[in-house]
Protein backbone atom coordinates (compact mmCIF):
# COMPACT_ATOMS: atom_id res chain seq x y z
CA UNK A 1 0.00 0.00 0.00
CA UNK A 2 1.02 3.53 -0.54
CA UNK A 3 0.72 5.15 2.54
CA UNK A 4 -0.49 9.07 2.52
CA UNK A 5 -1.91 9.29 5.83
CA UNK A 6 -1.47 8.44 9.66
CA UNK A 7 -4.54 9.15 11.89
CA UNK A 8 -3.42 8.75 15.47
CA UNK A 9 -5.79 7.88 18.69
CA UNK A 10 -4.97 10.57 21.79
CA UNK A 11 -4.81 8.97 25.14
CA UNK A 12 -2.57 5.82 25.38
CA UNK A 13 -0.84 6.72 22.02
CA UNK A 14 0.48 10.43 22.04
CA UNK A 15 0.02 10.76 26.35
CA UNK A 16 -1.19 9.07 29.00
CA UNK A 17 -4.10 11.31 30.23
CA UNK A 18 -6.04 7.85 31.56
CA UNK A 19 -4.03 8.62 35.24
CA UNK A 20 -5.70 11.85 35.24
CA UNK A 21 -9.34 10.08 34.22
CA UNK A 22 -8.59 7.79 36.47
CA UNK A 23 -8.01 10.35 39.83
CA UNK A 24 -11.20 12.40 38.61
CA UNK A 25 -13.38 9.30 38.65
CA UNK A 26 -12.28 7.56 41.80
CA UNK A 27 -13.03 11.12 43.20
CA UNK A 28 -16.74 10.87 42.01
CA UNK A 29 -16.72 6.82 43.13
CA UNK A 30 -15.65 7.91 46.59
CA UNK A 31 -18.57 10.70 47.12
CA UNK A 32 -20.94 8.10 45.96
CA UNK A 33 -19.37 5.63 48.38
CA UNK A 34 -17.41 3.09 46.80
CA UNK A 35 -14.37 2.19 45.90
CA UNK A 36 -12.93 2.60 42.13
CA UNK A 37 -9.91 1.04 40.88
CA UNK A 38 -6.52 0.84 38.37
CA UNK A 39 -8.31 -2.66 37.50
CA UNK A 40 -11.77 -0.67 36.57
CA UNK A 41 -10.22 2.35 34.85
CA UNK A 42 -9.30 -0.33 31.85
CA UNK A 43 -12.82 -0.69 31.34
CA UNK A 44 -12.79 3.46 30.62
CA UNK A 45 -9.95 4.01 28.06
CA UNK A 46 -10.98 5.13 24.51
CA UNK A 47 -14.65 4.98 25.77
CA UNK A 48 -16.89 8.28 25.82
CA UNK A 49 -17.34 10.57 28.99
CA UNK A 50 -20.63 9.17 29.25
CA UNK A 51 -20.26 5.89 28.89
CA UNK A 52 -17.67 5.87 31.06
CA UNK A 53 -19.81 7.16 34.21
CA UNK A 54 -22.30 4.59 32.59
CA UNK A 55 -19.46 1.72 33.71
CA UNK A 56 -18.41 3.54 36.79
CA UNK A 57 -21.88 3.61 38.42
CA UNK A 58 -22.00 -0.05 36.98
CA UNK A 59 -19.42 -0.76 39.20
CA UNK A 60 -20.87 0.80 41.85
CA UNK A 61 -24.51 -1.00 41.88
CA UNK A 62 -25.57 2.48 41.56
CA UNK A 63 -28.87 4.02 39.04
CA UNK A 64 -29.08 7.82 38.54
CA UNK A 65 -31.95 9.18 36.26
CA UNK A 66 -30.16 11.62 33.24
CA UNK A 67 -29.69 14.63 35.25
CA UNK A 68 -27.89 13.09 37.82
CA UNK A 69 -25.99 11.57 35.31
CA UNK A 70 -24.96 14.90 33.46
CA UNK A 71 -24.01 16.56 37.15
CA UNK A 72 -21.84 13.80 37.92
CA UNK A 73 -19.97 14.06 34.33
CA UNK A 74 -19.81 17.39 34.49
CA UNK A 75 -18.38 17.39 38.07
CA UNK A 76 -15.96 15.06 36.68
CA UNK A 77 -14.81 16.68 33.92
CA UNK A 78 -14.17 19.89 35.84
CA UNK A 79 -12.15 18.12 38.02
CA UNK A 80 -10.00 16.34 35.15
CA UNK A 81 -9.35 19.72 33.36
CA UNK A 82 -7.73 21.09 36.62
CA UNK A 83 -5.25 18.14 35.68
CA UNK A 84 -4.80 18.41 32.02
CA UNK A 85 -4.43 22.29 32.29
CA UNK A 86 -1.70 21.68 34.04
CA UNK A 87 0.06 19.82 31.43
CA UNK A 88 3.36 20.29 30.00
CA UNK A 89 5.29 18.95 26.66
CA UNK A 90 7.05 16.17 29.22
CA UNK A 91 4.20 14.48 29.45
CA UNK A 92 4.14 13.13 25.33
CA UNK A 93 5.19 9.72 25.34
CA UNK A 94 8.17 8.70 23.97
CA UNK A 95 9.45 9.44 20.59
CA UNK A 96 5.81 10.53 19.85
CA UNK A 97 6.16 13.93 18.48
CA UNK A 98 9.56 12.65 16.66
CA UNK A 99 7.90 10.49 14.81
CA UNK A 100 4.92 12.95 13.96
CA UNK A 101 7.48 15.53 12.76
CA UNK A 102 9.58 12.59 10.57
CA UNK A 103 5.60 12.16 8.68
CA UNK A 104 5.85 15.80 8.23
CA UNK A 105 9.32 15.71 6.46
CA UNK A 106 8.28 12.79 4.15
CA UNK A 107 5.09 14.51 3.43
CA UNK A 108 2.73 12.12 4.67
CA UNK A 109 -0.45 14.05 6.48
CA UNK A 110 -1.44 13.31 9.90
CA UNK A 111 -4.66 13.73 11.70
CA UNK A 112 -6.21 12.94 15.04
CA UNK A 113 -9.19 11.01 15.69
CA UNK A 114 -9.96 10.82 19.83
CA UNK A 115 -13.08 10.06 21.75
CA UNK A 116 -11.84 12.77 24.22
CA UNK A 117 -13.96 16.58 24.16
CA UNK A 118 -11.12 17.77 25.58
CA UNK A 119 -8.06 16.91 22.93
CA UNK A 120 -7.80 20.22 21.67
CA UNK A 121 -6.77 21.84 24.84
CA UNK A 122 -4.30 18.61 25.29
CA UNK A 123 -2.55 19.21 22.17
CA UNK A 124 -2.29 23.01 23.00
CA UNK A 125 -0.98 21.78 26.42
CA UNK A 126 1.73 19.82 25.21
CA UNK A 127 2.24 22.31 21.80
CA UNK A 128 1.42 20.31 19.29
CA UNK A 129 -1.70 21.36 17.46
CA UNK A 130 0.32 22.88 14.88
CA UNK A 131 1.52 18.85 13.91
CA UNK A 132 -1.96 17.55 12.67
CA UNK A 133 -3.34 18.48 9.59
CA UNK A 134 -7.04 17.98 10.59
CA UNK A 135 -8.18 17.44 14.44
CA UNK A 136 -11.59 14.77 14.98
CA UNK A 137 -12.72 14.93 18.55
CA UNK A 138 -15.41 14.16 20.67
CA UNK A 139 -17.15 16.89 19.51
CA UNK A 140 -17.05 16.06 15.85
CA UNK A 141 -18.67 12.70 16.20
CA UNK A 142 -22.04 11.18 16.63
CA UNK A 143 -20.97 7.53 17.35
CA UNK A 144 -18.50 6.15 19.27
CA UNK A 145 -15.71 3.63 18.00
CA UNK A 146 -15.71 0.75 17.43
CA UNK A 147 -17.99 2.93 14.76
CA UNK A 148 -15.60 3.72 11.93
CA UNK A 149 -17.15 7.26 11.88
CA UNK A 150 -13.99 9.05 13.62
CA UNK A 151 -11.64 7.72 11.40
CA UNK A 152 -13.64 8.23 7.99
CA UNK A 153 -13.79 11.90 9.05
CA UNK A 154 -10.48 12.20 9.48
CA UNK A 155 -9.62 10.74 5.94
CA UNK A 156 -12.62 12.78 4.15
CA UNK A 157 -11.00 16.06 5.96
CA UNK A 158 -7.23 15.04 5.08
CA UNK A 159 -8.95 14.29 1.70
CA UNK A 160 -7.17 10.60 1.21
CA UNK A 161 -8.45 7.52 0.93
CA UNK A 162 -9.09 4.88 3.91
CA UNK A 163 -6.61 2.62 1.41
CA UNK A 164 -3.80 4.98 2.00
CA UNK A 165 -4.36 5.75 6.04
CA UNK A 166 -2.45 3.84 8.37
CA UNK A 167 -4.03 4.30 12.72
CA UNK A 168 -2.62 4.17 15.48
CA UNK A 169 -4.38 3.00 18.70
CA UNK A 170 -4.22 1.41 22.04
CA UNK A 171 -7.89 0.53 22.30
CA UNK A 172 -9.36 -2.92 21.01
CA UNK A 173 -12.64 -0.63 19.71
CA UNK A 174 -9.99 1.71 18.17
CA UNK A 175 -8.32 -1.30 16.10
CA UNK A 176 -11.64 -2.50 15.10
CA UNK A 177 -13.11 0.86 14.40
CA UNK A 178 -9.74 1.54 12.13
CA UNK A 179 -10.26 -1.98 10.28
CA UNK A 180 -13.93 -0.88 9.56
CA UNK A 181 -12.73 2.26 8.01
CA UNK A 182 -11.13 -0.16 5.20
CA UNK A 183 -8.10 1.40 6.78
CA UNK A 184 -4.69 -0.06 8.34
CA UNK A 185 -4.02 -0.10 12.21
CA UNK A 186 -1.07 -0.02 14.43
CA UNK A 187 -1.57 -1.64 17.99
CA UNK A 188 0.39 0.57 20.66
CA UNK A 189 0.48 -1.48 23.72
CA UNK A 190 0.24 -5.94 24.21
CA UNK A 191 -0.42 -8.50 21.32
CA UNK A 192 -2.53 -9.97 23.68
CA UNK A 193 -5.24 -7.26 23.92
CA UNK A 194 -4.34 -5.46 20.37
CA UNK A 195 -4.09 -8.88 18.45
CA UNK A 196 -6.68 -7.62 15.73
CA UNK A 197 -3.92 -4.75 14.32
CA UNK A 198 -2.03 -5.63 11.36
CA UNK A 199 1.30 -4.69 13.64
CA UNK A 200 1.80 -3.99 17.46
CA UNK A 201 4.84 -1.94 18.56
CA UNK A 202 5.09 -1.00 22.68
CA UNK A 203 5.51 2.71 21.70
CA UNK A 204 7.41 4.93 19.16
CA UNK A 205 11.31 4.88 20.66
CA UNK A 206 12.55 3.21 17.89
CA UNK A 207 9.98 3.27 15.08
CA UNK A 208 10.65 4.92 11.94
CA UNK A 209 8.50 5.52 8.67
CA UNK A 210 10.77 2.91 7.05
CA UNK A 211 9.66 0.61 9.59
CA UNK A 212 6.11 1.30 9.04
CA UNK A 213 6.13 0.96 5.47
CA UNK A 214 8.16 -2.44 6.00
CA UNK A 215 5.69 -3.73 8.02
CA UNK A 216 2.97 -3.13 5.57
CA UNK A 217 4.41 -4.54 2.74
P1 LIG B 1 -13.35 13.39 27.57
P2 LIG B 1 -8.92 8.62 23.34
C1 LIG B 1 -10.58 8.86 25.44
O1 LIG B 1 -9.46 9.30 24.72
C2 LIG B 1 -10.13 8.26 26.78
O2 LIG B 1 -9.33 7.10 26.54
C3 LIG B 1 -11.36 7.87 27.57
O3 LIG B 1 -10.98 7.31 28.81
C4 LIG B 1 -12.25 9.11 27.79
O4 LIG B 1 -13.42 8.77 28.50
C5 LIG B 1 -12.60 9.70 26.42
O5 LIG B 1 -11.40 10.02 25.71
C6 LIG B 1 -13.46 10.95 26.54
O6 LIG B 1 -12.72 11.99 27.12
O7 LIG B 1 -14.08 13.20 28.85
O8 LIG B 1 -12.11 14.26 27.70
O9 LIG B 1 -14.25 13.87 26.46
O10 LIG B 1 -8.22 7.34 23.73
O11 LIG B 1 -10.09 8.42 22.41
O12 LIG B 1 -7.96 9.68 22.84
MG1 LIG C 1 -6.78 5.63 23.43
Amino acid sequence: MEIKACLFDLDGVIVDTAKYHFIAWREIAHELGFEFTEHDNERLKGVSRMRSLEILLEVGGITLDETGKERLAEKKNNDYLQYILKMTPDELLPSAKEFLLELHKKGIKTALGSASKNAPVILDRLQITNLFDAIIDGNKVTKAKPDPEIFLKGAEELNISPDNCVVFEDAEAGIEAALAAGMKCIGIGSPLILGKANLVIPGFEGFSVDKLVESLK
